[in-house]
C-alpha cells in the first residue's frame, strides 16, 4: 500500500477505534442473556444518532450524557428495565478495553518520533478515565475532546480543533485514523489524511470523503506514515 506523504502527526478517534464500546455489554452478557447482542448494537447506534441530532438541533450536551439517554433508549427498546443495570454499564464504560492491537501500533509510531493526539466526541474525564485505564497516559501529546467546541463530529470544527492544538497549518499533514466510517470520511472530507481501521467490516457510507488508505488493523499504521 502507498505511504503516506509529509505526516507530522497521527490522530486518533477513541471510541471504536481505540477502545472497545462493547466491552461492557460483552463483561455482563450472562446476565443480559440473548438480549445481549442487540442491546450493544443499539446502545451504539443511538449514541451516534444522538450526537448528530443534538448538533443539528444546536442543543450540546456532553457524550457522558448523550451515552446515558442512548442507553436507556436502547434499555427500554429491549423491553430490559434495570437500572441497577444502566448503572453497571455505565460505569464499565469509564473503563473501556483497549483493542489488542493499540498499544504495540502507539509504541512504533512514537518510536519513529510521530506525534500523537486523540480527537474524540468523549468529555474531558471519560477520555481521560478510557486513557488511564488502558495505560495509555503517557502516550499522547494532547487528549483533545468535542467539549473545547460544544459540537460533535463530524462537524468542521471538530476537525479544526486538532490542528489549532497540534499547532499545524496544513490539514494533509495530519493522519487521522478512525474506524467509524463516518468519522474517517469526514476527516478525509476536512482535508486530512484519513485512515479507516476495518474493525466492522463495514462499507464506506455513501457520503463525500475517501479515506487515503483502509487497513484491516493498527498494526499496519506504522507502515504507512
Ligand atoms: C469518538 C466517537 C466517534 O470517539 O467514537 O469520537
Amino acid at each position: 500500500m502507498a505511504r503516506l506523504e509529509g505526516i507530522k502527526a497521527c490522530v486518533f478517534d477513541a471510541y471504536g477505534t481505540l477502545f472497545d464500546v462493547h466491552a461492557p455489554v460483552k463483561r455482563l452478557a450472562a446476565e443480559i442473556g440473548p438480549k445481549a447482542d442487540e442491546l450493544t448494537r443499539i446502545w451504539r447506534q443511538k449514541q451516534l444518532e444522538y450526537t448528530w441530532l443534538r448538533s443539528l438541533m444546536g442543543v450540546h450536551s456532553d457524550f457522558w450524557k448523550v451515552t446515558s439517554e442512548a442507553l436507556e433508549y436502547a434499555l427500554a427498546f429491549e423491553g430490559i428495565d434495570d437500572p441497577g443495570l444502566k448503572d453497571e454499564l455505565m460505569v464499565l464504560y469509564l473503563k473501556l478495553d483497549p483493542y489488542p492491537d493499540v498499544a504495540d501500533a502507539l509504541k512504533a509510531l512514537r518510536a519513529r518520533g510521530m506525534r500523537l493526539a486523540i480527537l474524540s466526541n468523549g468529555s474531558p474525564s471519560m477520555l481521560d478515565s478510557a486513557v488511564r485505564h488502558g495505560g495509555l497516559d503517557k502516550t499522547f501529546e494532547h487528549v483533545l475532546s468535542v467539549e473545547d467546541v460544544g459540537i460533535y463530529k463530524p462537524s468542521r470544527r471538530v476537525y479544526r480543533l486538532a490542528m489549532q492544538k497540534l499547532a499545524i497549518h496544513d490539514a494533509p499533514s495530519i493522519c487521522f485514523v478512525s474506524a467509524n466510517p463516518w468519522d474517517a470520511q469526514g476527516a478525509a472530507q476536512f482535508g486530512f489524511q484519513s485512515v479507516r481501521i476495518d474493525r466492522f467490516g463495514l462499507k464506506d457510507e455513501n457520503i463525500p470523503g475517501k479515506p487515503a488508505a483502509l487497513i484491516p488493523s493498527l498494526a499496519e499504521l506504522a507502515g504507512l506514515v
